[in-house]
């Protein structure tokens, strides 16, 4: 029988920034099971089970080959009894029951329906689910509900919205950012990161980041047009104040959930008749995209590019291996030492690697 070489079970970290995990997933049957199980449980809010699930979910990402055996996982961590059974069905049966009932799940299939809404998250959703509402449809036509302002364009551009962006929309409109932020702060920085920076061909947005070194004035950057739908989230951050513990903790910048308008010129090869013309005046050139911008001092770029490059549970583990293992509190912001009572600046993502005693991990193996 052969072995694989070089992989030893009990080797691996619980911890995902330990480990590398790109987008070649062997295991994404197991992984997209495990992925429909913690959002129910998210769903439900109840987030020692969500995690649970994302920390298996990540950790078969990890893996270098596909999961055929119980013994394939034999000696790995993040792998409890819940976890356990759903991959023994899987692996017998080709997919779990408790998976597919979940999927079937009247509760399920309609909160997965609402938050799929720009501005709608659990809390809303429970709400028109208490109402009897299931569908988005529903909600749509139910003019007696109190929208917020995120959640009508939401509605408003949903189908643009729900279709995710490509990589080259990404680059597309990262050049419209880049220009436009160039206008107000020459000297800018702007990074890509989330999802695309670690490589992803396709994502649910495009997250920037942007900074200026010097004492620039990059306070009212954000406060200018080229948005369909922006919601300007004021700088909350306060000097000197220790990194927050939170799980997942919200960062004090500056930012902005918006909605950029992205025109996309059809070629017109058509011979030019008055009717063409018409029906070409009907058809919308344009789409509607997430976007997300966030503004940071120059000193906390390192921190906030680590942060928002994620993954999510790539940042969650960070964190989590942080206070743990080396009594230090890491947020968006800064890295603190609770020992030594002093806050360690970085330049680089390198860096903060290095205060953490980690090997560094690329971006495109951040995919946890
Ligand atoms: P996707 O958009 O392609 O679906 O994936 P993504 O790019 O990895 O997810 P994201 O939801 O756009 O978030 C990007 C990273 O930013 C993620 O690792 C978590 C991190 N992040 C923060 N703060 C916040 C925040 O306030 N909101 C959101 N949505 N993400 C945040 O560090
Ligand atoms: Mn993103
Ligand atoms: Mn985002």
């Amino acid at each position: 029988e052969l072995e694989m070489p070089a992989f030893t079970a009990t080797k691996v970290s619980q911890y995902s920034c330990q480990r590398k995990t790109t987008l070649n997933n062997y295991n994404k049957k197991f992984t997209d099971a495990f992925e429909v199980m913690a959002e129910n449980y998210e769903f439900k809010e109840s987030e020692i089970f969500c995690l649970e699930f994302l920390r298996a979910a990540s950790l078969l990402k990890s893996l270098p080959f596909p999961v055929t055996r119980m013994k394939d996982i034999q000696g790995l961590p993040c792998m409890g009894d819940q976890v356990r059974d759903i991959i023994e069905e899987i692996i017998e049966e080709g997919e779990s029951s408790r998976v597919r009932e979940v999927l079937n799940d009247e509760r399920y299939k309609a909160f997965k329906q609402f938050t799929s809404v720009f501005g709608v998250g659990v809390k809303t959703s429970e709400k028109w689910y208490r109402m009897g509402l299931r569908t988005v449809e529903e909600v749509k036509a139910d003019k007696t509900l109190k929208l917020s302002k995120m959640q009508k364009a939401g509605f408003l551009y949903y189908e643009d919205l729900v279709s995710c962006v490509s990589k080259a929309e990404a680059d597309a409109v990262s050049l419209i950012v880049k220009n436009a932020v160039c206008t107000f702060l020459p000297d800018a920085l702007v990074t890509i990161t989330g999802g695309f920076r670690r490589g992803k061909k396709i994502g649910h947005d495009i997250d920037f980041l942007i900074t200026s070194p010097g004492p620039g004035e990059d306070d009212e950057l954000l406060h200018k047009g080229l948005l369909l739908y922006c919601d300007i989230i004021e700088s909350t951050f306060v000097k000197e104040q220790l990194p927050s513990r939170k799980v997942d903790a919200m960062d004090h910048f500056q930012k902005c959930f918006a909605i950029l308008k992205l025109c996309q010129p059809r070629v017109d090869n058509s011979t030019c008749n008055t009717s063409k013309k018409l029906e070409m005046a009907e058809v919308k050139d344009w789409k509607a995209i997430r976007v997300d911008l966030v503004i940071t001092p120059f000193e906390q770029y390192a921190y906030a590019l680590l942060g928002w490059t994620g993954s999510r549970q790539f940042g969650r583990d960070l964190r989590r291996y942080a206070s743990h293992e080396r009594k230090m509190v890491l947020d968006n912001h800064a890295l603190y030492d609770r020992r030594k009572r002093i806050f360690l600046k970085a330049g680089s993502e390198e860096e903060i690697f290095a205060h953490l005693g980690l090997d560094y991990v690329e971006p495109w193996e951040r995919n946890a």
